[in-house]
């Protein structure tokens, strides 16, 4: 028996679903994205949000100026729909590279989501120019009905939206966010290749027991909320088995300690600082570590028609042990797994 201990090394991964804010809170928590992965989509749900090419340019310059030296990463931009996007706007911006990809937040539905679109059928024009163009909609799939139990967003919005959507623009790429259902998977295998998914530590991780294991746990609230088990297998198996439909996106989602620990507590969970090792465990837990490579390396840049990255990243086999809170500017933050140690770390 050698004690040498066991690394994996893969093609450098991609973040296709991340949050990074603005100002200081942007400038602590970068480096934790840029350590692990060469490229992210950014989201655009600032306050105000970004809806415009020259909005989104000055964003990215923001976020590259705040990089630390040596650090290489490239942030690929998003506008944020409103029932006002111009569709000629949005193609221009995506010609002239301002935007990757375009977010559907249905207005109320998360975060900063209060410009979102109120009625898909308010952005018809937008969805057919993209589909001309062959741009990618990321949509944050849940419904906001007041008369839908918040547990069955996810499911409603499919039936509701998402299979309407697709009958009218059969070629729009589209990404379904996050997913957190069993009723998502079996929708995105069904579909066509223009449709395929982002998968979250934290879903694959959870179910909503963790919302109330022994009291209140706000650092576990996030939207779309985790769900049962079965949900969380069914999450589990979409992501650990090798269909190029699923890639990684964290959502990560970073709010001050204080702000997630409220009488009305802030959804988002910040998985950034250990979001490869989360991956890693999981992908371990179901026997597959030989296909965490292509859902955190290869599907997502296959899906949106980019380059695969050059170098590598290696995790070694090792305990991590996820600080109790880590400092971005002036603000404490909670990190995903806060205080366990996982059984892999970045080397
Ligand atoms: N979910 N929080 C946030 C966004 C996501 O829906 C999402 O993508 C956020 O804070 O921006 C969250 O719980
Ligand atoms: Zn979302
Ligand atoms: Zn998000």
């Amino acid at each position: 028996m050698t004690a040498e201990t066991m690394r994996l090394t893969i093609r450098r991964p991609d973040d296709w679903h991340l949050h990074l804010r603005d100002g200081a809170m942007m400038a602590g928590v970068l480096p934790y994205t840029a350590r692990q992965f060469a490229r992210a989509i950014v989201m655009p749900n600032l306050a105000p949000p970004v809806t415009t090419p020259d909005a989104a340019d000055a964003y990215r310059q923001r976020i590259l100026d705040a990089l630390p030296e040596g650090m290489d990463f490239t942030p690929l931009m998003t506008c944020y729909l409103t029932d006002e996007t111009v569709p000629g706007q949005l193609a221009d911006g995506f010609q002239r590279g301002s935007f990757v990809a375009a977010k559907l937040y249905p207005a109320g539905a998360t975060t900063n989501s209060a410009h979102g679109v109120t009625d898909i059928a308010n952005i018809r024009a937008v969805l057919a120019e993209m589909e001309k163009q062959g741009m990618v909609l990321c949509v944050h799939g849940e419904v906001t009905r007041a008369d839908v139990d918040v547990f069955d967003r996810e499911a409603v919005f499919i039936e509701d939206v998402l299979i309407p959507t697709l009958a009218d623009f059969p070629g729009l790429k589209v990404v379904f966010e996050h997913i957190t259902t069993k009723d998502a998977v079996d929708f995105v295998l069904a579909a066509g290749d223009n449709v395929a998914a982002t998968i979250t530590p934290q879903h694959l991780m959870l179910n909503r027991n963790a919302l109330f294991e022994g009291g209140l746990r706000p650092h576990a609230y996030c939207l779309p909320v985790v769900k049962r088990e079965e949900h969380r297998r069914a999450v589990r198996r979409a992501a650990t088995g090798g269909s190029p439909k699923f890639f990684l996106g964290t959502d990560s989602a970073p709010h001050a300690r204080h702000a997630k620990e409220s009488s009305c507590g802030c959804a988002g969970i910040f998985n950034a600082p250990f979001a490869l090792e989360t991956y890693a465990t999981v992908f371990e837990e179901e026997g597959v570590l030989d296909r965490l490579e292509a859902f955190a390396s290869v599907h997502g840049p296959a899906f949106y028609d980019l380059p695969l990255n050059e170098g590598t990243v290696t995790l070694e086999k090792a305990p991590a042990m996820v600080p109790d809170a880590v400092q971005a500017g002036e603000e404490t933050l909670v990190p995903f797994c806060a205080g366990m140690t996982l059984g892999w770390r970045l080397a």
